[in-house]
């Protein structure tokens, strides 16, 4: 009798120690920026941390890649999904894909646009257009509303790119001397600003360009080597503002060639892997997790260099 019980104990303690160890299929857009490779450590040694198996795809900035990863997920059966999405829009297809076969997503860091909510459990990620209106707030101040801007946008429809410039041109809305004459893609990369800016300058209003705000700081540290290279004060002769906080832009305010940027927090693994426990669990979660940051301009940059994570 005690021996036909310890089996049935036994028999019902495995599939409970197997279902222990979670799986996670988690697609990142690429290593587009100093912004995406701490994302991407971040969430790898939190797996890594937890003893989560962790399936990861690099999509290389395409949503074609990111789709084919999304369905190679379905037929891994993972336990959740978690992904970037690069652009808002085209993911409904894909989606009522993963939720046929009962997988639950968590957006990570981007939004995406779909007319059912149901098909994602939740999005944990900053507030895109808070960051556009607070480099927007900050300029405003810096130049007491005169300013000729020349814009550097994110990757055409993402979820930053939008927002970003939707918060900047409302917070300067108001300033009758504040313009955006520039304004096109440099894909949040270094090298797409550095080209970018170079043809901005060369263009026949170059020359009046008082202000460069980057949806990104790779894109700043780009414009900046453009700037220099047509024999301008970066900083100076333009001042620049940009989004994310990286290290580089910090280096780049100590030796006063940025002016400000506004902190995106990319440390987002244990919060994820906090709320992808919950989902796997059936746990109720709330819809929207929002990442908390900060703005450092020079005055503050040198006394924050060293505590800079990212
Ligand atoms: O600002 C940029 C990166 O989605 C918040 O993507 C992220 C953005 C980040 O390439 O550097």
């Amino acid at each position: 009798m005690y021996k036909y019980l310890i089996t049935l104990l036994i028999a019902a303690a495995v599939p409970c120690v197997a279902a222990e160890k979670l799986t996670v299929g988690f697609s990142q857009i690429g290593a587009e920026s100093a912004w995406r490779t701490a994302n991407t450590d971040s969430i790898k040694s939190e797996a890594a941390k937890r003893g989560i198996e962790l399936k990861f795809a690099d999509a290389q900035q395409k949503q074609e890649n990111q789709i084919k990863a999304l369905r190679s997920f379905i037929a891994q059966n993972v336990d959740v999904i978690a992904f970037s999405p690069v652009v808002e829009t085209g993911w409904e297809p894909v989606l009522r894909e993963i939720k046929r076969a009962g997988i639950p997503v968590v957006l990570s860091d981007r939004a995406v646009k779909v007319s059912d909510p149901s098909l994602f459990v939740t999005f944990i990620g900053s507030d895109f257009v808070e960051e556009g209106r607070r480099a927007g707030q900050w300029l405003v101040e810096k130049t007491k509303g005169k300013a000729v801007i020349a814009e550097l946008v994110g990757t055409p429809g993402s979820a930053p790119a939008v927002d970003r410039k939707k918060g900047f041109e409302e917070a300067i809305a108001a300033q009758p001397g504040m313009k955006i004459i520039k304004s096109q893609s440099g894909d949040f990369t270094r090298a797409k600003g550095k080209e970018v800016m170079e043809t901005f300058l060369k263009s026949p209003e170059g020359k009046q360009i008082t202000v460069l705000y980057a949806h990104n700081d790779d894109m700043a540290l780009g414009a900046i080597q453009a700037i220099e290279e047509a024999g301008l004060k970066p900083g100076t002769d333009i001042i620049i503002v940009s989004i994310d906080g990286v290290r580089g832009a910090f280096v780049a305010m100590v030796t006063g060639k940025l002016n400000c940027t506004v902190e995106c927090n990319p440390m987002i693994g244990s919060q994820l892997f906090d709320i992808i426990k919950k989902v796997a669990a059936g746990q109720p979660v709330p819809k929207r997790i929002a990442v908390e940051e900060g703005v450092f301009d020079q005055s503050t940059a040198a006394a924050a260099l060293p505590t800079r994570k990212y």
